[in-house]
């Protein structure tokens, strides 16, 4: 490892990342389940700042009131202990069979009134938890079938139950916002808000739609074939970007949540890069938690499990070192200017020109001439690559 962590890089896990005992749909688990409470300590020495957790993560889906405040103190008072700040909490509307065809958007009813109930419970708790991000992954919201499923009406269900959701978050003053987490497939045939452009695309219809923005996670992105990076990077400029699911994908198979930087390390070091050095010429950057939501691989034993904590940590402060070291670097900056990256910037019609201006000249435009430009776009990426391994 390059550095130790510190609290000032934000580092936080889920505590169903390190607390995945292994089991898949072909297998059953091959470790040990702890309780939530034993993760806090080991997390907090290997340089977590921060954990995150599904409300039954802590507690059992049937729990009764006692069990609940129990189960919940307990963690906090570990938290406490550790020095962790619990920043994020979500719910599971998904391993429960009452969810199969969805939370908030099942065709009964019933579920969508039970789901919406749940949820609501859950804004309570991390409210409660001191948590300041409240993420939503609808993994069941989706469907298999093209005929068993209204499309409209689900997301005029999706939208009712959001901004019923970001209304009461208001309504009791909390401190949270929504973050929406896209994913193609799995468990649903079809998820709906399948990549981070249509989340975005369904929040703009939102009545409170203004506390309501993206938790993007890597593999999800990667499992539709799409950048990883550019999503982050539209989610900035939106003013979206509430939170991040960091993990590793190796192309276009099934959820593979491995370490960060375990699956494509070139689209992780421009992701770091957009994280710690922000665009080229300014503009929105992201300052929140550096959210770790992967997989111990089943083959690791526990030992193995703190290992690929340790892992994903340690791979993003190389990477961000990198990174840093990438832009600080003359030859970078002047490959950038050849490129035009920074020329992107200025506007295409100036500030104060009319368009009838505008159309009336053709700045002399050769468009043959034009059309020799070199970019030097590669000489740029291998610096990239020289950077990342050399
Ligand atoms: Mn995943």
């Amino acid at each position: 490892m390059t550095r130790q962590p510190t609290p000032e890089d934000k580092f936080s896990f889920g505590l169903w990342t390190v607390g995945w005992p292994g089991g898949d749909p072909f297998g059953s688990a091959t470790r040990p389940v702890l309780d939530p409470w034993e993760y806090a300590g080991r997390l907090a020495e290997l340089g977590a700042w921060g954990i995150t957790f599904h409300d039954n993560d802590v507690f059992p889906f049937d729990a009764d009131a006692a069990t609940r405040t129990d189960r919940v103190t307990r963690l906090r008072d570990a938290c406490d202990a550790a020095g962790l700040v619990i920043e994020m909490v979500t719910t599971n509307t998904f391993t429960h069979p009452v969810f199969k065809d969805g939370g908030l958007t099942s065709n009964d009813r019933g579920v969508r009134r039970f789901g919406l109930r749940k949820i609501l419970e859950a804004v309570d708790l991390a409210a409660e938890v001191g948590a300041t991000t409240f993420v939503m992954w609808g993994g069941r919201e989706g469907s298999e079938y093209d005929a068993s499923k209204d499309v409209h009406a689900a997301h005029e269900r999706y939208k009712e139950g959001l901004d019923t959701i970001a209304g009461y978050i208001k309504s009791q003053d909390y401190d949270l916002r929504i973050g929406l987490e896209p994913k193609p497939n799995e468990p649903r045939g079809d998820i709906f808000l399948p990549t981070v452009g249509h989340a975005l695309a369904l929040i703009a219809e939102l009545e409170h739609g203004d506390i309501v923005g993206l938790n993007p996670e890597v593999g999800h992105e990667q499992m539709a074939n799409l950048n990883y990076t550019h999503a982050l990077g539209q989610a900035l400029w939106c003013g979206k970007l509430f939170h991040i699911d960091l993990n590793g994908q190796r192309g276009l198979k099934y959820d593979q949540d491995l370490a960060f930087g375990h699956g494509d390390l070139m689209s992780a070091f421009f992701t770091v890069d957009l994280l710690e050095n922000g665009f080229p010429s300014g503009g929105p950057t992201y300052t929140g938690p550096r959210h770790f939501d992967y997989k111990p691989s089943r083959t690791e034993h526990l030992e193995g499990v703190w290992e690929s904590a340790k892992a994903n940590i340690a791979t993003y402060l190389m990477l961000k070192e990198k990174a840093l070291a990438f832009r600080a670097d003359p030859r970078v900056t002047e490959a950038m200017r050849y490129a035009g990256v920074f020329d992107l910037a200025e506007p295409t019609v100036a500030e104060g020109e009319s368009l009838e201006a505008f159309r009336a000249t053709d700045d002399g435009f050769d468009p043959e001439k034009a059309s020799e430009r070199d970019f030097g776009f590669v000489r740029l990426q291998q610096l990239a690559v020289e950077h990342l391994i050399g």
